[in-house]
């Protein structure tokens, strides 16, 4: 270890002084080991260090990953010369719609372990950890060169990941200063430092979730959703009807009973019998009066060229009184791009479909991940999704949800339900969309009253605050 300690600073990985850090913190030590990859002996050799300490702790594993990038020589050399399978982290985030996250073979229930060069919070560790947790493998621990003892340790452990380092900061200067390589003033504000710099576990401390108001006033947040947003704090209803009705008297009447409880109504313009134009004016009028958003879930799926005239076009004219529509991401940016010629001028919005409600939809894992490419990449018009949980921690985006009871469970032809407050609460979504749930009940006033507090509550105690002061 000494030799270790000794070569780390003679190649200037360990640097002491006085460093700023990106967080703006005056460090007094500096660890950059990425200058090792320039010493091969020396790369080699913490390899083979790295490689002996997992089975010094007798960590049982089938593959290998390394910390994306200092530690993927490290986990290469391990790779190569002890023959075990490696598997490659992909960095980019931008592909990650597209591009798989992880290179190699996977095998569902296999042990990987993690490689890493320092560790501080532990964060990039956890952030591969569970990467490689989605894709079915079990993590258990991580080899890491050195621990800066700032928090890391405890926060893994509280993810189920046990860190084995190969030296502490501590134990480094305490080898160091006998040779004369530090002097104890350094020894003693490296201690103050790591003292004072524990970094706080994330997980017990979460960001507090932002208010809808809030969310309405970020730069990014499209003008229509600002509205939407700031309807729902007015009104104190994150609930959507689903007018699923045949008959445009009986929708109309829904559309003025239910305005005052409502966030937005919901259509399918092309179930009613006796759709006229002037249905679709009434309706605008009543949406105007009340305060509600009109969303027609026509859920478009063409190629652009198309989708723009079935928007703009044909018997319903949907463009001319809908405030947002919904599209598939299944034909690509064209079906959005299509919608947006037409509604971009008209102060229209469109949420893309990620995920439906019903059961064995293929909308899930990467094409879920690639519809929230498409919204991200579209977001001067796409506001949101329909979805079942929170798919983006981008505030400016709204989570729409299906499929929502006050009791779990189902129809018969596959539609799933979930409650109120797991969908706002535990989900993190933002509206929900409540169809029969309503329509069904004998007073569809008193029970969409009864949906609308259900899932204020759950907002509520969602942003952590109580009624009153969600603001
Ligand atoms: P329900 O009666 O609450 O089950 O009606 C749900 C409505 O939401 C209905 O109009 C569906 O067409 C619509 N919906 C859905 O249920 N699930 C989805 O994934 C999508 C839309 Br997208």
């Amino acid at each position: 270890m000494e030799e270790l300690a000794v070569e780390l600073h003679r190649v200037a990985a360990l640097k002491f002084g006085c460093f700023q850090l990106k967080s703006g913190v005056i460090s007094p030590v500096y660890c950059d080991l990425r200058v090792i990859v320039s010493h091969p002996e020396l790369l080699t050799r913490v390899a083979d260090l790295l490689h002996q300490t997992s089975q010094n702790v007798g960590a049982q594993f089938s593959s290998v990953c390394g910390v994306p990038y200092t530690a993927l020589p490290l986990a290469t050399i391990i790779c190569s010369k002890y023959q075990v399978p490696m598997l490659i982290r992909r960095k980019e985030a931008k592909d990650y719609g597209t591009k798989k996250l992880i290179e190699g073979t996977i095998v569902p229930g296999e042990t990987c372990l993690i490689i890493e060069d320092v560790v501080t919070s532990g964060a990039s560790i956890l952030e591969t950890a569970e990467v490689l947790r989605r894709e079915g493998l079990k993590v258990s621990d991580a080899i890491v060169l050195v621990d800066r003892e700032q928090g890391g340790r405890e926060w893994l452990a509280q993810n189920g990941i046990k860190l084995h380092p190969l030296v502490t900061l501590t134990q480094i200067l305490e080898l160091l200063q006998p040779l004369g390589k530090v002097d104890a003033e350094t020894v003693e504000n490296v201690r103050r430092f790591i003292l004072e710099n524990q970094v706080s576990c994330p997980l017990e401390k979460p960001a507090p979730a932002l208010s809808y108001s809030s969310r309405a006033s970020l730069p990014g947040t499209h003008p229509l959703a600002g509205r939407l947003l700031r309807i729902m704090e007015k009104k104190r209803s994150n609930l959507c009807v689903s007018a699923d009705v045949t008959d445009s008297a009986e929708l109309l009447q829904l559309a003025a009973e239910l305005g005052p409880s409502i966030c937005m109504l919901k259509t399918h313009v092309d179930i009613l019998a006796d759709f006229t134009p002037n249905v679709a004016s009434q309706l605008r009028t009543l949406a105007n009066q009340h305060d509600f958003l009109i969303f027609e879930d026509r859920k478009f799926a063409d190629i652009g060229h198309t989708v723009k005239h079935q928007y703009e076009g044909g018997l319903y004219k949907i463009s001319s009184w809908a405030d947002v529509v919904n599209a598939h991401a299944v034909p690509g940016p064209g079906v959005v791009q299509g919608l947006q010629a037409v509604g971009g001028a008209l102060g229209r919005g469109c949420l893309v479909i990620a995920e439906m409600s019903s059961q064995g939809s293929l909308a899930t894992g990467d094409y879920t991940k690639a519809a929230v490419k498409l919204a991200e990449d579209h977001a001067d018009f796409v506001f949101g999704f329909i979805c079942g949980h929170k798919v983006s921690d981008k505030p400016e985006f709204l989570h729409l949800t299906p499929g929502v009871q006050t009791q779990p469970g189902g129809d018969n032809l596959g539609q799933q339900y979930q409650t109120p407050n797991d969908v706002i609460a535990n989900k993190g979504c933002d509206i929900i969309i409540v169809g029969r749930g309503i329509l069904s009940a004998s007073s569809r006033l008193e029970e969409a009253e009864t949906y609308r507090r259900a899932g204020w509550e759950a907002y509520l105690s969602r942003i952590g605050g109580e009624e009153g002061v969600a603001t």
